[in-house]
């Protein structure tokens, strides 16, 4: 396998883009070696520049549950383009989204959308703080909610992996009113909500931890947060950036059927178009302007193309309920034969599910909190990744970051990606 034009492109790139890439994870840093460019994608294949094949285990981090270029979003963009691409003025399409955003996700009153996860956290937190009154927030080890400044504070995903999650730039203030408790650590949770009486504004996870790898919530802690909240006037913020729309119709929230107060979500309801929303209750949504006194705004808010794309397959997933039975069925074969795989090679390894999210750690350890997703022998997890890489498997580059599984995988692929990570595995040892 050749990456020659990859290699230049990411030469050309580190002249003018910091590292090369636009968003860190995809230097390839924690996994080592040059990163592959990609020219286009269809069904469960990824294409590079060098017209290399690969299987595609990422999805974008989520959004193409139902494959690359679906023909049906597809058609649907295509349709949409020549009533032209952007008004910042309001359009059917976006209350078509809402109403749909509301049946499906019934916690989710009220909802306004913005153009990605990041915005759509850093608006729920000061909407949040806004209704009442209140500058703290709790937010959990290991959890990302994108890179706003509040969430920068001992957090997941590509600044776990470049092993800085509390970044320089964030200002003392700011770091002061993120306190921070391991997930799952409910007591930890009680304890600064009591040390910090009347404080906390809200309460903020990733209902399924997506960015230390997946990580499932213990028995119990989801509800003994929602009682933590209700006891305190602390609003719970549901993110379901990568679970909404994923884990089951309704996201996380109703797998678990826990109902926050505010739910944020993002590039799911574009179909991979940039998007994000928050909403939920309707006394707090009328919080923000200009029905209330929040300020928050965007010209391509409810961009007309990303509407079409993210309404289109929201419709499809509401109509084929059947996606998320098959969605499990085949990720669960997945993972056994991922799980079969290393138990004849006597490998150390603890494998997360839930749905079509999972990860593969190399440690023995139960893995329900970044401590211990962080006893995983990374190392091996990057020469894992380059020999799935080599044959033909694109994982996603870092430990701690989760697989998404569509609907593209067929039988007869999951038996492929078996049977490659049975070789690497092999390889490795
Ligand atoms: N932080 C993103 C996933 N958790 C990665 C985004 C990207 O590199 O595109």
């Amino acid at each position: 396998m050749t990456i020659d034009n990859s290699k230049q492109l990411f030469e050309r790139a580190n002249k003018f883009i910091p590292g090369g890439v636009n968003s860190p994870v995809r230097a390839f840093k924690a996994v080592g070696g040059d990163p592959i460019f990609i020219k286009s994608a269809k069904g469960a294949y990824l294409f590079d520049e060098d017209k290399n094949q690969y299987i595609e285990l990422i999805n974008s981090w989520g959004p193409m549950i139902l494959g690359h270029a679906h023909p049906e979003i597809e058609e649907a963009i295509k349709g949409s383009l020549s009533a032209s691409f952007s008004f910042g003025a309001p359009t059917r399409k976006e209350v078509e989204m809402a109403e749909l955003i509301a049946s499906m996700m019934p916690s989710i009153e009220k909802v306004r959308m913005v153009n990605s996860g990041t915005e759509a956290t850093m608006s729920a937190v000061r909407l949040a703080r806004g209704f009442t009154g209140r500058d703290k927030i709790i937010k959990f080890e290991g959890c990302y909610h994108g890179h706003g400044d509040s969430f920068l504070i001992a957090a997941g995903s590509g600044v776990a992996t470049m092993g800085s999650p509390d970044s320089p730039g964030v200002t003392q203030g700011v770091a002061n009113d993120t306190l921070t408790a391991p997930f799952n650590d409910l007591e930890k949770t009680q304890e600064l909500v009591a040390n910090n009486k009347n404080q906390i504004a809200a309460i903020i996870l990733e209902p399924v931890v997506g960015n230390m790898g997946c990580v499932l919530p213990n028995e119990g802690f989801l509800a003994g947060l929602r009682k933590l909240c209700d006891d305190n006037g602390i609003i719970l913020i549901f993110d379901e950036v990568m679970t909404g729309f994923r884990l089951a119709k309704g996201g996380a929230q109703e797998v678990f059927n826990i109902k926050p107060d505010l739910t944020t979500l993002g590039k799911i309801i574009g179909g991979g178009m940039p998007v994000g929303a928050y909403g939920g209750r309707a006394d707090i949504m009328d919080f923000v302007s200009p029905s209330g006194p929040v300020y928050q705004a965007g010209t391509l808010s409810g961009n007309p193309i990303a509407m079409t794309a993210g309404l289109t397959m929201l419709r499809y997933l509401n109509e084929h309920p059947e996606v998320y039975t098959e969605l499990d069925r085949i990720t669960k074969k997945l993972c056994a034969g991922f799980a079969n795989n290393l138990k004849e090679l006597d490998l150390n390894y603890t494998i997360n599910r839930i749905g079509s999210m999972c990860s593969l750690f190399f440690t023995d350890v139960k893995v329900t909190n970044f401590e211990e997703a962080k006893t995983s022998d990374t190392a091996l997890f990057g020469r894992y990744f380059k020999g799935m890489l080599e044959n033909g498997v694109y994982l996603a580059p870092s430990q701690y970051e989760t697989l998404f599984i569509s609907t593209a995988i067929t039988d007869t692929i999951a038996d492929e990606i078996i049977a490659a990570n049975k070789k690497v595995l092999k390889s490795l040892i």
